[in-house]
């Protein structure tokens, strides 16, 4: 055990992680608990950190409602359509409903938005996305934070959470340690909202060797997001929604700035418009989903896929018409310096100019995400004036354990949030936490000093099995005692990627698979007992790796128990490759035991809220 100092902090509204849905959590906490002591605990560095560390070029996420462009209905129905019908679209409406005022404030604080200079309106990419110049979008948003905040405490991560000893399935706050200094960290607090990003590299990435680390989702996205509330016995729903996307090859450049705005299309090697070719095989999959518009993002991937396992590929995506116009070849290229500097660094470095050359594309490695084309996460309150009553459970956006909530990529049911949509979670999330603390809800929390020092021999153990294990280094880093972070790593991104429907099998699974898939995970995590760092920054990985593991044998569960392919494209259950409405129009939702670690897993209604709500109108 180090010899650091433990920090203690009480506190109204802790907030664990500091990108987009935790910074607006903290902004908005202090905008209704003005006398709150509200803390935000991060990684990173709140200025750089999270999924916008390098910066975005378009938000996704803007109804326009000023000017009557979108509503958040229409909002609901292309989620719902995007996730063959399954979102929660509560949550959903919620939080389009409050979007704009978002962007309006992140104008207001210099985001640099591109203007259409006929109409004067923000410039469009697409239906829902908006352009930006948002290489600072991140140091931007921390800001407002920072100003919010009584406290930020960067560099601390945070491991587990604390739970109140007077009421039972209460949080009571949270414990990590300073990767830098060793300290420890203790945050005795009345509230906790858990926005501490998605989960990448649970899954074997294509990039390995010397590419390793290059990943389309952040690769310091660790899943935190779920272990946390999943350790403390939180429901969680869609996990099996892992998502698989389309990008450019080897830099993971994202393609919605290529197909929206510059208009682009894919190709196979020869010349052809390939997707038209798989519509008769998907229709015998998923029905009258593929004649949905715009087709869902899984069926654009089903038909990437297929065409590449025929042995047509590789795809291309066409840029070189595109290019030829000036503006949109600077628009190309912008995307990626304001973003993903590394796609540019790639085409740079093998000689592709996009306006000579069609570039390739090629589909990741599964994520686990809340807020993308994809809705895992924790399975959370509704606000009160829309939720069905199995929806709804008194505080918006609280968790099944009181007194935690979620926001971003931690909230489950909620897809196409993005950036926007993730800090407008968070300040959803902040609101409904400040009203449970006025509402008393936090009364008499007691979190003993045993229960933070129980946490602190946990958390510090992997220094000591490194201590003790490396007298038995056997040669280089191999020692039979100890398994560092990154063997660990590889190890489950090996299992996920075999037994869960990873790049390698073409992203198939089935029952007998998942089932030694899970073994195979429970043996990781008993060995991860033995998990060796060698100084702060490895014990991290350790944690992370932690995280990883436990987020993993949750979306491994996940899948095992919803027995049809829903979205072809992301994974196929081989033994149920169609869709299967009649059983499976639901949501899954899972809890693990702490005492027992084991998952139980129940079905929940899929509402189709908004056009149910219509039509009552109408009637
Ligand atoms: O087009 C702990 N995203 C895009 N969104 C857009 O609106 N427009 C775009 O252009 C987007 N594109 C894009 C996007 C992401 C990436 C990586 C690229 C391109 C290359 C998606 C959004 O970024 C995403 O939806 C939101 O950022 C999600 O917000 P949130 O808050 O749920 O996650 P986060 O921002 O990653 O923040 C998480 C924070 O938690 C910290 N953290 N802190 C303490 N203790 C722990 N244990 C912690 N674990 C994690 C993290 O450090 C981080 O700060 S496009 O391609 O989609
Ligand atoms: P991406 O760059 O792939 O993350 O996508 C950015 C935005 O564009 C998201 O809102 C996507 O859903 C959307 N998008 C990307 N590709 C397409 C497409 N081919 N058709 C419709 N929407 C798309």
């Amino acid at each position: 055990m180090p010899k650091s100092k433990t920090v203690y902090e009480e506190c109204d509204v802790l907030v664990v992680g500091g990108g987009m849905a935790g910074t607006g959590a903290t902004f908005e906490a202090r905008h209704w608990g003005r006398d709150l002591k509200i803390i935000c605990v991060e990684k990173a560095n709140i200025d750089r950190s999270g999924a916008v560390a390098q910066g975005l070029y378009a938000i996704n996420c803007y109804m326009g409602m000023q000017w009557n462009e979108n509503q958040p209905e229409d909002h609901v129905r292309y989620a719902r359509n995007d996730l063959m019908g399954l979102v929660r679209e509560d949550l959903g409406y919620d939080m389009a409903r409050h979007v704009d005022s978002t962007v309006h404030m992140f104008d207001e604080w210099g985001l640099p938005m591109m203007k259409n200079k006929e109409t004067g309106r923000y410039q469009r990419e697409g239906k829902w996305q908006i352009m930006i110049h948002g290489e600072s979008y991140k140091p931007i948003v921390a800001e407002a934070a920072k100003k919010s905040a009584d406290k930020i405490y960067n560099r601390i991560m945070v491991t587990h959470l604390l739970m109140d000893e007077t009421k039972e399935n209460r949080v009571g706050g949270a414990v990590g340690f300073n990767m830098r200094t060793g300290d420890y960290h203790v945050f005795r607090s009345k509230t906790v909202i858990v926005a501490a990003g998605g989960a990448s590299h649970i899954f074997k990435p294509r990039a390995v060797g010397e590419g390793m680390g290059r990943t389309w989702y952040a690769p310091w996205s660790n899943g935190s997001a779920y272990a946390l509330p999943i350790a403390a016995g939180a429901k969680m729903t869609q996990m099996e929604n892992r998502i698989v996307l389309c990008r450019f090859k080897d830099g993971y450049g994202p393609v919605g700035a290529y197909f929206l705005h510059l208009k682009t299309y894919t190709q196979n090697a020869n010349g052809e418009n390939y997707e038209k070719k798989w519509y008769n095989q998907t229709k015998e999959l998923v029905g009258e989903y593929i004649d949905h518009h715009p087709t869902p993002t899984c069926l654009r991937n089903h038909a990437f896929v297929q065409e590449v396992m025929s042995g047509n590929g590789p795809i291309h995506m066409v840029t070189k018409e595109a290019f030829q116009d000036p503006h949109l070849e600077t628009v190309g290229w912008e995307n990626f310096l304001g973003m993903t500097v590394g796609q540019a660094v790639v085409w740079a470095s093998q000689n592709i100019d996009p306006k000579y050359t069609n570039p390739e594309l090629t589909t990741s490695e599964p994520y686990v995400m809340g807020s993308h084309a994809t809705c895992s996460g924790a399975w959370v309150s509704g606000p009160e004036d829309i939720s069905p009553p199995e929806y709804f459970w008194g505080y918006n956006r609280m968790t099944t354990v009181e007194g935690l909530f979620g926001a971003g990529d931690t909230v489950g049911g909620s897809a196409h949030k993005f950036s926007s949509g993730s800090f407008t979670e968070g300040r959803l999330a902040a609101k409904a936490a400040v009203k449970y603390i006025e509402e008393q809800k936090a009364k008499d929390l007691k979190v003993s000093d045993k229960q933070c020092e129980d946490f602190r021999e946990v958390i510090y153990k992997p220094l000591d099995n490194y201590t003790i294990g490396r007298n038995e280094i056997t040669g280089g880093t191999v020692s039979p005692s100890y398994i560092s972070p990154i063997q660990g790593l590889q190890r489950l991104q090996k299992i996920m990627d075999e037994y869960v429907g990873g790049i390698s099998v073409n992203y198939m699974t089935n029952e007998n698979l998942l089932k030694k898939g899970l073994e195979l995970l429970d043996w990781l995590t008993e060995d991860l007992e033995n998990v060796g760092a060698e100084d702060y920054h490895q014990l991290m990985r350790a944690w992370e790796l932690k995280h990883r593991t436990l987020t993993s044998q949750c979306v491994t569960e996940h899948t095992l128990f919803r027995k049809e392919t829903r979205w072809p494209g992301y994974y196929y259950r081989g033994d149920y490759m169609k869709l299967d409405d009649e059983n499976w129009h639901c949501l899954t939702v899972s809890r693990r035991d702490p005492k027992t670690g084991k998952f139980t897993m129940e079905k929940q209604p899929v509402y189709h809220i908004i056009d149910e709500k219509e039509k009552k109108q109408a009637s």
